[in-house]
């Protein structure tokens, strides 16, 4: 997700890694709130790879580090 590897993410980068269509699901041109909040919960089950609903250090950094292969 850091394209520029400068070790910060800047809006630019942030929104080229989630394109529209990623969280426009029905393809009908517009984010619902449903299908906002459905993409940040997948969002969160990807982090979570332990799946105890919480995101420690480790697992945001191992996920961090997946994006920004
Ligand atoms: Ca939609
Ligand atoms: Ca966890």
């Amino acid at each position: 997700m850091d394209s520029n590897k400068d070790r910060a993410i800047t809006q630019a980068e942030y929104t080229a890694a989630l394109p529209f269509a990623v969280f426009d699901q029905n393809a009908d041109g517009a984010i619902s709130r449903e299908e906002f909040l459905a993409t940040h919960h997948r969002m969160f089950m990807r982090f979570d790879a332990d799946a105890d609903q919480r995101i420690s250090f480790l697992e945001f950094a191992t996920a961090q580090r997946a994006a920004g292969r």
